[in-house]
Formats: C-alpha cells, sequence, structure tokens
C-alpha cells in the first residue's frame, strides 16, 4: 500500500492522462492512494507558457471524477512538490518521462518515478488539429 501524487496540466483530458493517472495509481497497490495536483490558469501561463483552452476548475473536476484518482490538489509554483510530499505522506512521486530525471532532487523525501509517455498523443497536437 503506497500513497503515489503526480502533477500536471491535463488540458483537453486524452488517453495519453488517463494511462498515466491508471499507471501511477497501480504502482500504490490494492490499498494505495493518487493524489494529482492540477495546474492553475495562472502557473500554465505565466510558469509554463502554456494557454490552456479548458479553465483549471473544470480541468481538476474532470480528474477528481475517475475511478483512479482519490485527491485532487492545485499546483501554482514549482517550489510545492516537497512540501506536498510531507503534508500528504507520499511515499511515490510519478511523472510521465518526458521530465526524466527533473524531479530527482526529490528522491531523499519519496520514491521517483517516470513512466514512458503514451505515443501519438498530446494537448498540444489535439489543439492543432482541431484548430483551437
Ligand atoms: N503524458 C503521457 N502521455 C502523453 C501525454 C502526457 O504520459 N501522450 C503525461 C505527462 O508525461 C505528464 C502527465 O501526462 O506526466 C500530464 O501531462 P501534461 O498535462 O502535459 O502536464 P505537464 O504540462 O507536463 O505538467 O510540475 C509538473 C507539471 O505540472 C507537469
Amino acid at each position: 500500500m503506497a500513497n503515489v501524487i503526480t502533477y500536471g496540466t491535463f488540458d483537453l483530458f486524452h488517453i495519453g492522462h488517463l494511462k498515466l493517472l491508471q499507471r501511477a495509481r497501480a504502482l500504490g497497490g490494492e490499498n494505495g492512494t493518487l493524489t494529482v495536483v492540477v495546474s492553475s490558469d495562472r502557473f500554465n501561463l505565466e510558469e509554463k507558457q502554456k494557454h490552456c483552452v479548458i479553465p483549471h476548475r473544470e480541468r481538476a473536476e474532470i480528474v477528481g471524477a475517475l475511478k483512479c484518482v482519490d485527491k485532487v490538489l492545485v499546483e501554482d509554483s514549482w517550489e510545492q512538490k516537497r512540501k506536498d510530499i510531507i503534508d500528504n505522506n507520499i511515499d511515490i512521486f510519478v511523472m510521465g518521462d518526458d521530465w526524466q530525471g527533473k524531479f530527482d532532487f526529490l528522491k531523499d523525501l519519496c520514491e521517483v518515478v517516470y513512466l514512458p509517455r503514451t505515443p501519438g498523443v498530446s494537448s498540444r497536437d489535439l489543439k492543432n488539429k482541431s484548430g483551437i
């Protein structure tokens, strides 16, 4: 049993997001938990230069409705991860491998796992395809 955490924008929610969250939850085992920290609109725009199509409130509600998700928090700074891990008694930090190595500084607090991205899908491609 392990408490797992992951972070993301989850704009235009797609199969790559779902598979990441399902795999992250599976790492927690039968009685584990998954906390998902969803980037605020401000954080996306100012820190990640991402213009979200779907506002934070709806992105968080969609993620929170998933069977594999136990808790949803808001991401509003790059620096909050350590406090989130401690405050939520996290055992495993998970991100897709496009972030490979970027969060190894958290290894003194918990296990850090990078999972292979799902190929062929991204929020950016969906925006481009739909002309948004
Ligand atoms: N992802 C994936 N496969 C895809 C697309 C995304 O596995 N085809 C994963 C990403 O690797 C990430 C998660 O889904 O772990 C969320 O992706 P984004 O919404 O793009 O999140 P990102 O902008 O990478 O934000 O502090 C960390 C950031 O908040 C991460």
